[in-house]
């Protein structure tokens, strides 16, 4: 056996990058940064939203799986038909663990139905806009939906079928047979090879929701702090445990965007107080129009992590400023402690010093990092699979083009790939100058500045990458999704999915970070790891460890 070297980060970097061909290696290069501290870390871009190079294996979805699969997907009384082969509506069935309330009254559940169009070849070359007219027809004749969607698949677009004009003709034909219930139908041009990733599709998902449902309904429901959730999707569970603290405070929930959602708190969005914006990476869009609609201001909030859960109902209280509301939050801060206390004292002693790395989605692998800490845990790399620049960098001011809830454009899907059209991350100094000059500006946490020195932030992370930074770094725990669990499993650590959460959760709020620190528990501390065998302790290809 060579005897083993400690090496540093940028070692640890140097030493994966210089297996790639020149090309690959100054691409990746600008996506894989060693942090180095706050103040160096103020000045330095990473490269995020860009095209993954081909012949690479990347963690990413499709422009499809974000607008079906993600924003619409937990809508539970919209019929959601795919137009396509019959694999993506297949795949896409069920697979987040995105529930619903199947005890809600009013509103129809059709979740647990996959519609699809399954275009086959005979569609593929004489087009398939017949299959989807008897399809939208189908579905209205079998269950008379408040709305239907339907969502462009790869070969919609690449034939040319107008799904947009089936959905305005169906919607003129069905409506008229029965004046006494209307139903909405709308389309989503999110063909798969869209954009360079799922982030694509939330953003026309948003423009078309906004577009065809926000502000239908104005009909404002009882409740003087009057909030809408948006992006947070309800995995595992989490939107249930947030309602239940926000009830418990007296903050009502208006309309959730999407998780446990109804099409008529779609509707009715506009009527909010205040827009509380969990996944900012989702659904900002949607958060950004109503600002320019209806004036709802927004921010940024929390919930996963106890602490982040108190501090985001705290600011929830701050923005209505009455004293009664700033005083139950606290009440109810105090006691859903006690529980979270209890189970740290005991679990904590097991679980500090351990390490994680996140790679993850567009808002997890920074949200997870509170958790961990909670646990006296330390995140030693994380990324995201697809988020932008302004989730890394946190502060952002608002983009020169902006997407205009007239024009309704998606321009802003671009711009962070021309460095001449980005607002880089600023300096102390540069956003006071920019405030003093007027220009309006969000800050809130990014996943870089949240990260401590000598971490690796690592965006589009790939299977190669995957498996050197655990052969090298052995972190206690690796958290990403279903491609990635049982390929690191067999190298001997752990794998928690933080996208369907595998088969636990809710993770949110006081009892999911309960529930989160139960769980890791157990997965650092179970022996099982230790017994098996990764290719490297056969055949040690590299000669170094971690310094950590
Ligand atoms: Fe937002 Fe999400 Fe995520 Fe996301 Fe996703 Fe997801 Fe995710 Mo999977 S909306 S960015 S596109 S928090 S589906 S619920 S888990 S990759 S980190
Ligand atoms: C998606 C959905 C996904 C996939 C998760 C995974 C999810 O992006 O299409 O790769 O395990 O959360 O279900 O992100």
């Amino acid at each position: 056996m060579p005897t083993k070297k400690a090496m540093t980060p940028a070692e640890v970097k140097e030493e994966i990058l210089k297996r790639y061909p020149t090309k690959v290696a100054r691409k990746r290069d600008k996506q894989f940064l060693v942090h180095e501290g706050p103040e160096a870390m103020q000045t330095k871009d990473i490269q995020a939203n860009v095209r993954t190079i081909p012949g690479i294996i990347t963690q990413r979805g499709c422009t499809y799986a974000g607008c079906k699969g993600v924003i619409l997907g937990p809508t539970r009384d919209i019929v959601n038909i795919t137009h396509g082969p019959i694999g993506c509506g297949f795949y896409s069935w069920l697979t987040r663990r995105n529930q619903t309330d199947a005890s809600a009254p009013d509103a129809a559940n059709y979740m647990t139905y996959c519609f699809s169009t399954d275009m086959t070849e005979h569609d593929i070359v004489f087009g398939g806009m017949n299959k989807l007219r008897q399809a939208v027809q189908e579905a209205y004749d079998l269950f008379k939906p408040r709305a239907i969607a339907i969502f462009s698949t790869c070969p919609v677009g690449l034939i040319g079928d107008d799904v947009h004009a089936v959905a305005r003709e169906m919607k003129e034909k069905l409506n008229a047979i029965d004046p006494n219930h209307k139903v909405n139908i709308f389309a989503f041009s999110c063909e798969g090879y869209k954009g360079v990733s799922q982030s694509a599709g939330h953003h026309i998902a948003n423009n078309q929701i906004f577009t065809h449902v926000v502000g239908e309904e104005m009909k404002r429901p009882e409740g003087k702090y009057l909030i809408n959730m948006l992006g947070e999707y309800n995995i595992g569970g989490d939107a249930f445990e947030i309602e239940r603290i926000l009830d418990k405070c007296g903050i009502t929930l208006n309309s959730s965007f999407s998780g446990n959602s109804t099409y008529e708190q779609f509707a009715r969005a506009g009527v909010a107080d205040l827009n509380c914006v969990m996944c900012h990476r989702s659904i900002n869009y949607v958060a950004d129009m109503m600002e320019t609609k209806w004036g709802i201001p927004w921010i940024k909030v929390n919930f996963i992590g106890a602490k982040s859960t108190a501090k985001s109902l705290r600011k929830i209280a701050q923005y209505f400023g009455d004293k009664q509301l700033i005083d139950r939050v606290e009440e109810v801060i105090a006691e859903e402690m006690k529980n979270v206390d209890a189970t740290l004292a005991d679990v904590k002693p097991r679980t500090t010093g351990k390490t994680a790395m996140l790679f993850v989605g567009g808002s997890r692998a920074h949200h997870y990092q509170d958790l961990f800490k909670e646990l006296g845990m330390r995140s030693i790399g994380a990324g995201y699979e697809f988020a932008h620049r302004d989730d890394y960098e946190g502060r952002r001011v608002i983009p020169d083009i902006k997407v205009d809830a007239d024009s309704r454009n998606i321009e802003e899907l671009h711009i962070e790939q021309d460095p001449a059209n980005y607002n880089p991350r600023k300096t102390d100094e540069e956003l006071k100058q920019l405030e003093a000059a007027g220009f309006e500006f969000k800050e809130y946490a990014g996943l870089i500045p949240d990260m401590d020195k000598d971490t690796l932030i690592i965006d589009d992370i790939n299977s190669w990458e995957t498996e050197k930074l655990i052969e090298i770094m052995k972190p206690d725990i690796f958290c990403a999704g279903i491609k990635e669990k049982y390929a690191v499993e067999k190298l001997g650590v752990p794998l928690k999915q933080l996208h369907n959460y595998d088969m636990g959760g809710p993770y949110a709020g006081f009892k999911g970070a309960v529930n989160y620190y139960l769980e890791i528990d157990r997965l650092v501390n179970s022996k099982i790891w230790s017994y098996l065998e990764a290719p490297w302790d056969k055949e040690p290809e590299l000669s170094a460890t971690y310094v950590g």
